[in-house]
Order: C-alpha cells, then sequence, then structure tokens
C-alpha cells in the first residue's frame, strides 16, 4: 500500500501536469474540505443572488422585461443545482449544505446583502455582479476539481447573457431622459465598491489563495482577478457615459492597468459577519421559501419510492 507521502506526491503530480481531479480519485482531505467550502459558498450565492432581482419581477417595465428577468433567476436556480451537484460528489449531502446556509453556518456572497432599490439596479446587477461572477468563473472553468471545471463551463456560457442583458437594460436608460440617466449613474454609485468586494480580500490578507492556487482550485488571485474586472468594465462604463464613483481611477501607463482607490474593508468584514443591510432579510426569505417547499420535496419522494418499488 502506498503512504500518504507518496499518495500526496503523486497528487500534486497529477494537478501539475493539469489532469483532472475525478470524484473516486485519492485526494488530501484540505482538498476536499476547501473545494466543498469553496463550491457550496459558490451555490448559496447563486441561489441568495435570486433575491435581490426577485423583488422586481412584479415591478419589470414591459412584458418582455419581466420574461427575461425571470428566465435569468430561474437559470440562477440552475446553477445552484450544478452547484450543489458538483459539491455532492465530495461526499457531502446536499441537506446538510442547505442545513448550514439557513442556520447562518455557511457564507455566501457579501454582494446579495445590498438592496436592489430601482430598476436601474436590475441593470447593475447584470452588468457588474454577472459580469464580476464571470471573470472570477472563467478561470474556473480550468479549476483541477473535473465536476466543478465542467459545471462551470455552462455557467458561464449562461453569465455572459445575463451580462449582456443588463448592460442593455442600463444602455436603454443611458439614452433615455435626463431622470433614467440618473437612476443608472445612482445604480453604478451604489454597486460599484460592492462588485470589487465580491473578488474577497486583498491578496495579502486571504487565508485560502496560496492552498488554492498551488492546487489549481484558482487559477488567479484575488487582486488578479479585481484588476481584470476593473480593466474591462472601465470603457463600458465611458460607452455608457456614466462615472464610476472613485476619484483614484485612473490608468497606469507603466502598469498596463487602471488603479484604482482603496476599498472600505470594515464595510466588507462588517457585511461578511451577517450585518448588512439585508443579511437578516435574505436568510429569513430563504428559510421561508425552505419551509414552503417543503410540500414540493415530500411529492418528489413519495413520487420517486413508488416509482422504484415498481421497477423492483
Ligand atoms: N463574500 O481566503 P479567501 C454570482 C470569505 S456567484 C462573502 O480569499 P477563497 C452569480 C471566504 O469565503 C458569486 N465571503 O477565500 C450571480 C473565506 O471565508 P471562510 C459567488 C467572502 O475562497 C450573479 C474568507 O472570506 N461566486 O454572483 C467573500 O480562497 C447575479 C477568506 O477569503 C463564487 O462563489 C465575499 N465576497 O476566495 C447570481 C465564486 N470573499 O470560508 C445572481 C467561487 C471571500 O474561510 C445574480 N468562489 N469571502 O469562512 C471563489 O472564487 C472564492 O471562494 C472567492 C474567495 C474568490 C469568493
Amino acid at each position: 500500500m502506498k503512504d500518504q507521502e507518496q499518495l500526496l506526491k503523486e497528487f500534486q503530480e497529477k494537478i501539475d501536469r493539469e489532469e483532472k481531479i475525478e470524484p473516486k480519485d485519492w485526494m488530501p482531505e484540505e482538498y476536499r474540505k476547501t473545494l466543498i467550502r469553496q463550491i457550496s459558498q459558490h451555490a448559496h450565492s447563486e441561489v441568495v443572488g435570486m433575491l435581490p432581482e426577485g423583488n422586481w419581477i412584479t415591478r419589470a417595465p414591459n412584458l418582455r422585461r419581466k420574461a427575461i428577468l425571470l428566465a435569468k433567476i430561474q437559470d440562477e436556480a440552475g446553477h445552484g443545482l450544478y452547484l450543489y451537484s458538483a459539491a455532492e460528489t465530495l461526499g457531502i449531502d446536499r441537506d446538510t449544505l442547505i442545513d448550514e446556509l439557513l442556520s447562518g453556518k455557511a457564507k455566501y456572497s457579501s454582494i446579495f446583502n445590498y438592496p436592489a432599490l430601482t430598476w436601474a439596479d436590475m441593470g447593475a446587477i447584470g452588468w457588474l455582479v454577472d459580469g464580476a461572477a464571470i471573470v472570477n468563473q472563467v478561470a474556473l472553468c480550468r479549476t483541477s476539481y473535473g465536476p466543478y471545471a465542467r459545471a462551470m463551463v455552462r455557467i458561464c456560457k449562461e453569465e455572459s447573457f445575463h451580462q449582456r442583458q443588463g448592460y442593455e437594460i442600463l444602455l436603454a436608460l443611458c439614452r433615455g431622459n435626463a431622470a433614467q440617466k440618473k437612476m443608472a449613474q445612482d445604480s453604478l454609485n451604489r454597486w460599484w465598491w460592492p462588485s470589487l468586494m465580491m473578488f474577497g480580500p486583498s491578496d495579502k490578507n486571504s487565508a485560502h489563495t496560496a492552498h488554492s492556487m498551488n492546487w489549481k482550485i484558482k487559477r488567479f488571485t484575488n487582486d488578479e482577478l479585481r484588476q481584470k474586472f476593473v480593466d474591462m468594465t472601465v470603457p463600458q462604463a465611458n460607452v455608457l457615459g456614466i462615472k464610476i464613483p472613485d476619484d483614484k481611477l485612473q490608468w497606469n501607463e507603466q502598469r498596463g492597468h487602471y488603479d484604482f482607490g482603496e476599498i472600505n474593508w470594515e464595510e466588507f468584514n462588517h457585511v461578511v459577519k451577517g450585518n448588512g443591510p439585508c443579511n437578516r432579510q435574505r436568510l429569513d426569505d430563504r428559510r421561508k421559501a425552505h419551509e414552503e417547499g417543503q410540500w414540493v420535496r415530500d411529492a418528489a419522494m413519495a413520487y420517486a419510492e413508488k416509482r422504484s418499488n415498481k421497477i423492483a
């Protein structure tokens, strides 16, 4: 039998050769734990992420916008399902993960604890939040764990459609009257900094990045991805004709990147600890939705049991 050291060596060599780790392969316990943590937090983010947008389904400005918003929100639910399934391949069951979310033990992305106050926020969420999610997730298509990487490929295709629909909402508002343009600017003012926070703490304060980079779970650090997002988004704001709320934002010829101001990390920590503007409301809404969905889960189980009895 191979000893632990040999197994670890072969595991790392496999990762270094860019081969995927699959569910039945040997893996160190820390790798498994890191993946369960990251994939489940990601799944929870998709599911809680439905709430700020769900708030606007009944108030979408026309039928076309309502149909698009409904489809987008359903896509997020689907993303949650692929991700919970990917986490389950690591030997944890979905009920446990959902209990951790509903009890407040598990994290989900800080961004979804901010309120969606106007229709322009549907644009800002698509443009900035999905935009940030894509920058992070395109890299995750090459993550070392096979089921996570494969889920990401499909999710990214859908997210890029989401990003465009958000941008198109803002483009329509920015081409509209002064009040509509003001609404677009206001949404950018409120969502810009929280979107930058989505990438997580700065590299020097990130507890997991070093390990995750070594195992190729993460392909880029938090700060590298944040920079990519800023570089990609500034020209898009210029096309809209609205101003990113950062006086320090400027092109740095030497670095070939935009410089930008300091993130308010105190606010980030506050939100992650459960004290953001909507943390309580989001969890209450999820708990209520879970309770109200009990009959659906019961019916699905009863149907599955009946079918398996018939087959037996
Ligand atoms: N919010 O050491 P790191 C979406 C936590 S999907 C809350 O840097 P790591 C789709 C972190 O968990 C958006 N907590 O951690 C959509 C850790 O806590 P722990 C979600 C955060 O894992 C769009 C601690 O801080 N995307 O938007 C945040 O190496 C529109 C230390 O941090 C993903 O989850 C945060 N922003 O890097 C849906 C992508 N940042 O576990 C609806 C996958 C960090 O030790 C509408 N995840 N923390 O207690 C990742 O890439 C990584 O997990 C990071 C964090 C980059 C988020």
